[in-house]
């Protein structure tokens, strides 16, 4: 295979019809990377037979250690179309492989905003995993073109040992999965974007739609079978060629029943529908399936080596006597059926087919690219709008330059192509010589023989050496060189990318509809950079670059002063700055970080800054007590952030902190059993409400508050928790601003969901007012207003509308209240309760706070007499949220890890104890049709998590690989302050109930790594201990 010179690329780069931008996405280990080396292998890069077992883009130590990856790269590849195509026009596909695991998540979503397609990979045997379906969200989301590509049909036939038949019915099963899923999406996004307010026929929005376009299907072209190991695929196109002739059917009809209840009649000599009813062996297994299955069977299980040549001549193939003489079956396989049903050319032809170019991309992804979903576009400026067309256009030549960078990566100093040797060509070698050749002549006629041989001498070397270019020195920073230089992983969308060109970088509060933002002096969220060099990747290698044309994807150098992690570029300050990746999963996982030896200090908190640059998804923080905080996804991540510290960033040894896990704290409605199952009989005190409301006065005794805390219905924080992104927003919005229809719309269908929510809500007789009056009452969201607390105003008060404050200025009523002025100190206040709640300073949720009085007295001295009056209101109103959350019983909420587990029967036993034991619970355990494996899905909560995979690969031989992914918040039911009350609890728990509290210890970790008092004693059941020392 030749190797594709760079330069070949760089002229494709210009023609953007011919370029294709792509990422490889599936569950973990489903072969994305194996796949991406055949089509690698394919530009000569690496060798063919190496492809599948080098994972060339997996190009880290650990990547290759552990057998995972673990960030995205991306490679830049040559294709050119067979012959038989008209005009075989060539194409440069732009190739992004992505990490499978959950806890690199992030490195998918900054892969997918800069592709218009995307490989989805699935396993055949193991069917769609839960990656394989957030991979399917997020490319729906991002509005790219999905191919699929079905791999390890080889296991099918040698570990399963399937016959062509059942084969044909396990495909049909995965396809099904796979485009069930699509709908799913599908149907849930028409769902959610009707308009709930004015329709309620919910039937009809999905009615209404054409979802012809969405599935995969094989006749489409849009599917490939393959096995990326043995370096084979093919798609029905491919048969229907080999076919048509033989079968006198036309190509593309054969396309059509090639895949599907559809068999040959021989003798009529046509397709006809209906095999499964008859019985008939279907097309796909007849004409496909069976010359597989019969090449496996020769050559892998047979090893009937001596039909080999027969074979390869029917097949029209040309085996070189190496290959004759290879003795290992799977190499065989590779180098016939590699030959035969070549993998690059397939999956290529494929991407090439339906994947668009640049220029094609649709006017709704521009749109949603382009401009923030919460802004009004009929508020934009002209110019703005404007920019969509070079934009949708992909023009060249535009003047407007427009690039997203979507992430930071490391590259260490060395691996820069201006610091790498540079190979001389064949010419420059030449005229080298030639150039000493000339002096040497000319000095022969000078000097002496000795001077001769020298320089004889330097014609040998310098016709071999390589020149070593000056070394560009990185800025040094405390006075050391960086190692590292960060390259921004960028797409240019627009004009044309320069070295050396000044660009704004704008930053997301860069807003065009804001006179001054768009005047280059004053622009206050732009700054202006410039861009360094320029590279094209592949894949652990760069090549320089002079300037890239929009539609391609780009490395571009010396920005790593400006971004952190992702940022747009543009020439004119009218562009918006692009919407923020979306980023499938939440880190959760935090751990603290300090240096082995302290004096290193100032090394880990540059290594940290780097690090945060580095890794799109961890947040580095330093917390209240001083320690540095970096939050995951999981011990995965956790692991590749200390390894990238250690070994790269910081190089010095780091300690990591036990993970410390959120926690929530809640409210619940009264126990009506005890902890022993029995009815606990109500007396009139515990039916006496009056106990549960908690009253304070302010510190001059002038204002007064009465409130009780409510649990909410958990249907209402779901939804609380699910906006809140968008409330956050929201309140950052300054007030009397006109919001975009989109969240206009929004905010009325969560007023209408949150009436609904509330239906339930118990306000122990205290209002008779309807739902929506107590929902157009809602005073705040807590905390920082997007949280899952509410505050609720039922006194006399009238508090600022919280539902449309957005709108046309609502404020004529001028009726001075004197409370008015102290509206934000009590909001305020319930804010800092709600952040930090009694049991271990963890944030609420899902609490009402209902004032039911708030009144002040004005008559008589300065209100301010005993200090400020605002700050007074401010302590009160927390103190009294306090004390009626305390009022109430109290429980943790833990985060709870939704976990897949793929397990043999076998294991099933062992790998149900250690869930059990760390206090899961199992959903679902089903076995995965003709794979005779269980694909287990449980919960577990986070804190109980550690180590959990090593303990389950040891219990399970290394069979079980847990998935662990955050899923929700559940509260313990469990009152951490619990001590047996009743009879029957004392009987059975006895006095000192010495049973562990779960809740209770989890308070109390928390509460001793915040340095709070624990309230434990040193010495329990000291009878017990004394008996033991007397027994010694
Ligand atoms: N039998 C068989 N094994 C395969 C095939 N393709 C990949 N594998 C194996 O599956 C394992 C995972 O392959 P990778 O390519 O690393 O998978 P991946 O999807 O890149 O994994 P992550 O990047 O970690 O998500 C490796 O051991 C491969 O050898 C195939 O077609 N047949
Ligand atoms: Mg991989």
């Amino acid at each position: 295979m030749p190797v594709v010179e760079g330069s070949d690329l760089v002229q494709l780069q210009r023609r953007r019809q011919q370029v294709r931008n792509i990422c490889i996405l599936a569950h973990v280990d489903h072969g994305k990377t194996t796949l991406a080396d055949s089509l690698v292998a394919s530009n000569g890069i690496i060798s063919q037979r190496m492809a599948g077992k080098l994972r060339y883009l997996d190009n880290r130590a650990d990547e290759q250690e552990r057998g995972i990856t673990m960030k995205s790269s991306s490679i830049s590849l040559y294709y050119q179309e067979a012959e038989e195509l008209a005009g075989n026009p060539d194409y440069l596909i732009n190739l992004i492989d992505s990490p499978g695991h959950v806890d690199f998540s992030s490195e998918v979503s900054t892969a997918v905003r800069l592709c218009d397609g995307a490989i989805v990979v699935v396993d055949v045997v193991e069917g769609v995993g839960p990656q394989t379906r957030a991979c399917l969200k997020q490319i729906y989301e991002e509005q790219l073109k999905p191919v699929l590509v079905l791999n390890k049909l080889d296991r099918l036939i040698l570990e399963k040992q399937m016959d062509p038949l059942d084969a044909y019915f396990h495909l049909t099963q995965v396809l099904e999965q796979v485009n069930a899923v699509l709908g799913s999406i599908f149907a849930s996004d028409i769902l959610a974007r009707e308009d709930i307010t004015k329709k309620d026929n919910y039937e009809s929005a999905l009615e209404e739609v054409d979802d012809s376009e969405l599935y995969f299907s094989p006749s489409s072209g849009n599917v490939v079978f393959c096995s990326a190991y043995d370096g084979w695929a093919f798609s029905v196109r491919d048969f229907a060629a080999m076919y048509a002739k033989r079968l006198e059917l036309k190509r593309k009809d054969l396309e059509q029943v090639l895949w599907g209840d559809f068999y040959y009649n021989s003798k009529k000599k046509e397709a006809l529908p209906g095999a499964q009813e008859k019985a008939k062996k279907p097309m796909f297994v007849q004409f496909v399936l069976e010359n597989i299955w019969s090449l496996y069977d020769i050559i892998a299980i047979r090893k009937d080596k001596d039909k080999l040549p027969g074979i390869a001549e029917k097949l029209g193939l040309k085996l070189a006597a190496r290959d004759l003489r290879l003795t290992d079956p799977k190499l065989q396989i590779k180098a016939v059926l590699g030959q035969w049903l070549p993998i690059d050319k397939c999956v290529l032809h494929m991407v090439v087919d339906h994947v668009p170019p640049p220029h094609k991309i649709s006017e709704e992804r521009a749109q949603r690219l382009l401009y923030p979903a919460n802004v009004d576009l009929s508020s934009l400026p002209p110019e703005t709008l404007q920019l969509k067309e070079s934009f949708t256009s992909c023009d060249a030549d535009s003047s407007n330059v427009i690039a997203f960078v979507s992430k930071m990566t490391p590259v260490h100093v060395s691996h820069l192509p201006q610091n790498r040797p540079k190979r001389l060509t064949d010419q420059e070698v030449q005229q080298r010589r030639d150039e000493v050749r000339r002096r040497i002549e000319e000095r022969k006629l000078q000097s002496e023989q000795s001077e001769l041989e020298k320089i004889s001498q330097g014609v040998e070397q310098l016709s071999t050496q390589v020149e070593v270019p000056k070394k560009e020195e990185p800025e040094p920073e405390d006075g050391e060189p960086n190692e590292f230089v960060f390259i921004a992983f960028a797409r240019v969308f627009s004009g044309t990318l320069k070295r050396g060109m000044e660009l704004f970088n704008l930053s997301p509060k860069h807003d065009p509809r804001q006179p001054t933002h768009r005047r280059e002096d004053e622009a206050p969220y732009a700054n202006r950079l410039t861009i360094g060099d320029l590279y094209m990747f592949m894949g652990g290698e760069l090549q320089l670059l002079d300037e890239v044309p929009a539609g391609n994807i780009v490395g571009i150098g010396g920005l790593e002063s400006h971004i952190v992690k992702t940022a747009t570029l543009s020439s004119s300050l009218d562009c918006t700055s692009f919407s923020e990746l979306s980023i499938m999963a939440t880190p959760i996982l935090r751990v603290a970080i300090e240096p082995v030896q302290p004096q290193d200090m100032p090394k880990l908190v540059k290594g940290l800054k780097l690090l945060n640059q580095a890794d799109a998804c961890v947040q580095v923080s330093v917390a209240p007590t001083g320690e540095h905080v970096i939050t995951t996804l999981g011990e995965v991540h956790v692991e590749k952030c200390v390894h990238d510290l250690e070994h790269s960033y910081a190089k010095i040894k780091v300690n990591v902190s036990k993970p410390i896990v959120s926690f929530r704290e809640t409210i619940v409605p009264a126990a009506t059993v005890d902890m022993v199952n029995e009815a606990i009989v109500k007396t009139a005190e515990d039916k006496d409400m009056s106990k549960k409301i908690a009253i304070q006065q302010t510190l001059n005794k002038r204002g007064t508050l009465k409130v009780i805390a409510v649990p909410l219905p958990a249907e209402a924080v779901e939804l609380l928790e699910k906006h809140s992104e968008f409330f956050k927003e929201l309140a950052a919005i300054p007030r009397n601003q006109l919001l975009s229809e989109k969240w206009t719309t929004l905010l009325a269908s969560i007023k209408v969901k949150l009436i609904a929510a509330l239906r339930d809500v118990h306000l122990f007789g205290l209002s008779s007012l309807t739902t929506e009056e107590l929902v157009n009452r809602i005073w705040a969201l807590g905390p920082r207003n997007c949280g899952t607390n509410i505050l609720l105003n039922l006194s006399d008060y009238e508090q600022p509308d919280f539902w449309s404050s957005h709108a046309k200025s609502s404020d004529t009523d001028i009726r001075s209240d004197p409370r008015k002025d102290f509206n934000s100190s009590l909001v305020n206040g319930f804010q800092l309760t709600s952040v930090a709640g009694p049991l271990c300073e963890e944030p609420m949720q899902g609490v009402c706070f209902v004032v039911l009085e708030w009144s002040i007295q004005t008559e008589g001295e300065d209100l301010n007499s005993r200090g400020p009056f605002s700050g007074q209101v401010l302590t009160a109103a927390k103190e009294v949220c306090r004390q009626a959350f305390q009022n109430q019983p109290q429980r943790l909420v833990t985060p709870m890890y939704s976990c897949n587990i793929v397990v043999n029967a076998e294991m099933l036993g062992k790998m149900y104890a250690v869930i059990g034991r760390r206090h899961g619970k199992i959903l679902s355990g089903d076995l995965t049709q003709g794979s005779g494996n269980f694909a287990v899905t449980c919960l577990l909560p986070v804190i109980e998590s550690f180590n959990f995979a090593q303990e389950m690969r040891k219990q399970t031989s290394g069979l079980a690989c847990p998935q662990l992914m955050f899923s929700h918040w559940e509260v313990i039911d469990i009152d951490p302050f619990w001590l047996p009350t009743t009879e029957e609890e004392l009987m059975h728990f006895g006095e000192k109930a010495d049973s562990a509290n779960r809740a209770k210890l989890y308070m109390d970790s928390v509460r001793r790594r915040k340095g709070l008092f624990v309230d434990e004693q040193v010495v329990e059941h000291a009878e017990k201990q004394r008996t033991l020392s007397k027994n010694k």
